[in-house]
This record gives structure tokens, sequence and C-alpha cells, in this order.
């Protein structure tokens, strides 16, 4: 198809760094559109090109027909050419307002197909509940028990996938460029997004709403992989225990990973939203009533726990509860995780 040629065999897998997610998804080529991965995409695609393709025409025919013009009826050498008497030609005038309105109905008709299309899931789609806040996306699968990872969307291919998405602070933009699919997710509200993955790969998942000072760290990754691959895979990545030969403090580096509490937190001594793990356990921490607490075990699990019970000075209440997201071994964990970081 003419299509297809005008669209440059971009490599998805190549194209999209998934080590270094805060990379734009680029496309090889200045002339290849992004990566293309959904039912939904390849068809926004087409629709896209055409209208390219139209306003190429309009533009060539409107200077094409203005330069000859200037041409043909440039000021003669001697004297003035006389300026004709017409006043309107009413057939030529009936053309050109018909001509573009029928291209105007037929964009209208064809991008309302695919809107509808693309706002109405079907019945038989897989639930995915999707939370941002700031500076991360919680990914939760209804159909893997108490299964919740951060930034990591994991995709069948083949099969229409229903995200119902919700914020826990300010509006975000979830993003899926490879998709074509962007839309609001807002606090108080659930918004609905769906989709089906045509091919298997690693794409980007991002916010495209300005949402505060780390809003370009909202990168996340959503992964493509075969249906019959699909149950094992969501399984593993849902798993959190830790391993046989693995040490506590480990472990607990993986639970930071899967919490998200490095957009807030540092282990460097710099401070994020959140103070920094550096040095924290032992510390005398003051609070924003002014009063001192020791951080010890206690004190770390309740600020996991119930973030809001006592206030760091200095800081505001940002930072989500874990509660029913973290079981006691992955909190121990994590306590030994922030120990280590002297
Ligand atoms: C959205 C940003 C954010 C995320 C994500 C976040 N935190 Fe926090 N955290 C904060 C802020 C802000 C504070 C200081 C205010 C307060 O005490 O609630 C804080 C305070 C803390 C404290 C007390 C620090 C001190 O100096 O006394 C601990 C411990 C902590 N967080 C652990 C975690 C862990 C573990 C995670 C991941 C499972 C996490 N946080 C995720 C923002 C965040
Ligand atoms: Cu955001």
């Amino acid at each position: 198809m003419l299509f297809s040629l005008l669209i440059a065999p971009a490599a998805a897998e190549a194209a999209l760094p998934p080590s270094n997610p805060g990379t734009p998804p680029m496309s090889d080529s200045p002339w290849s559109l992004l990566p293309a991965a959904s039912a939904n995409a390849e068809a926004l695609d087409t629709l896209y090109i055409f209208f390219w393709v139209l306003c190429g025409i309009a533009f060539v025919g409107m200077i094409g027909v203005q330069a000859y013009f200037m041409w043909k009826y440039k000021k003669p050498a001697h004297g003035h050419a006389k300026t004709s008497p017409l006043t309107h030609n009413g057939k030529l005038e009936f053309i050109w307002s018909a001509i573009p309105t029928f291209f105007f109905v037929i964009l209208f008709a064809w991008g309302e197909i695919e809107y509808m299309k693309q706002v109405t899931p079907p019945p038989d789609a897989m639930d995915v509940r999707v939370t941002g806040q700031k500076w991360s996306w919680t990914i939760e699968y209804p159909e893997v028990k108490g299964c919740s990872l951060t930034n990591d969307l994991y995709v069948p291919v083949g099969k229409p996938m229903r995200l119902t998405m919700t914020s826990v602070d300010v509006i975000h933009s979830f993003y899926l460029p490879a998709f074509r699919l962007k839309k609001d997710v807002v606090p108080g509200r659930y918004t609905v997004l769906w989709f089906e993955a045509t091919k298997p790969g690693l794409y980007p998942l991002m916010c495209t709403e300005y949402c505060g000072d780390e809003h370009s760290s909202m990168v996340g990754r959503v992964h493509v992989v075969p249906q019959e691959e699909y149950d094992a895979v969501l399984a593993k990545a849902c798993e959190l225990k830790q391993g046989d030969a693995e040490s506590a403090e480990d472990f607990g580096a993986r639970v930071v990973t899967r919490g998200g509490c490095a957009s807030c937190h540092t282990t460097d001594g710099t401070v994020k939203t959140g103070p920094s793990f550096k040095g924290l356990f032992g510390k005398s921490e003051t609070l924003a009533d002014g009063s001192t607490v020791t951080v010890d075990e206690n004190y770390i699990r309740e600020s996991i726990l119930e973030p809001n019970a006592k206030i760091v000075s200095g800081f505001s209440l940002q930072m989500p509860s874990f509660a029913g997201r973290f079981d006691d071994k992955q909190i121990a964990a994590l306590i030994a995780y922030i120990k280590a970081q002297k």
C-alpha cells in the first residue's frame, strides 16, 4: 500500500531504549512516524497520512496556480494591461467551495468513526487500574491478587485492554505514543482508555500534563508479550519475594523500585520531594510541629504505612500511603535497605 511506503520501517524495539526510559521515543528517520504498536495506531496513522497528502495537494495546487498567474499576468514591459471588468464567476466559486467541503466531510466522518472506536471498549476487554501520583504510575491487575506495579504495564498481544484511571493528587495525562493514545487522569474521577497491542516489544509510557517539578520523570514501560507467555510473565513481574541467596538489603532495593520511592527519595543526601535516605537511620528527626523523634524501625514503618502521622519539618504531605501494598516482609526489607544507607 502507498501508506506503508510512506511510513519507513521503524524498528520499534531499536527505537525505544527501555534502559533509559527518559529518552523520548524518536523514530530512526525524521521522515517516518513513531513506531506503531496497536490496532488504533495503525488506523490513525492512515488517517493522518491521508490528511497530510490532502494538505500537500492543496498547497501545491494553490501555490502552483499563484506562481503561474504571477508569471502569466505580470506587468507588460510597456504600458499597463487593462484590468478585466469581471466581478465574479459563480461556477468557479461553487467548485472551489464544493471540493474542499467534500474532503472536510470525509475527514470529519473518518475522524468521528475512529474516535468512536477509541472511546468504546469492547465488553471482553481485560481490566487494569492505573493511578497517577506525583511522580509515578501505580498499575494494578485485578486478575492477580495484590499485584501492584510502579511504572510497568504488562499487556498481551491481540487482547483488548481497558485501563480505568484516576489520580490521587493533580491532573496527569496518561500517554502511550506507540499506541497513539492519550487521556487525562483526574483526581476524584475515573477515565477510561482502551487499546489492543499488535506487536510484542517495549514501549514508553509518559505523563504529558505538566504536573510539577519531577513531571519529566513520570516515565514507564509498556511490556507487550505474546498471549501464551502473558500469565507467566505477569505472575513473575508481580511476585515480590526475597530470593534464597538474596540479602534483606538487596531485596529492599527491589521493593524500593517497586514502590517508586526513588522518584521522591535519594540515597546520596540530595533532597527531592522527600528527605534523602542517606544517614537517616538512627538520626534525630525534627517534625513539623517542632517535636523530635529518633528514626528507628517503628518510625520508618509508620512513615511508610501512615505518612501523615508524622510530617518531617520542611516537607509537606506528598507521600502516598503504602498500606495494603506491601506486606510485613517487604516492609522489613525496606527498613533494612534504609538502615544500610549510611
Ligand atoms: C510522592 C513522593 C514520595 C514517594 C513516592 C515516597 N515518599 Fe517517603 N516521603 C515523602 C515526603 C514528602 C516525606 C516527608 C514528609 C512526611 O514525613 O510525610 C517522606 C518521608 C518518608 C520517610 C521519613 C523520612 C524522614 O526523614 O524522617 C520515610 C522513611 C519514607 N518517606 C519512606 C518511603 C519509602 C520506603 C517509599 C517507597 C515505598 C516512599 N517513602 C515513597 C515523599 C515520598
Ligand atoms: Cu504527571
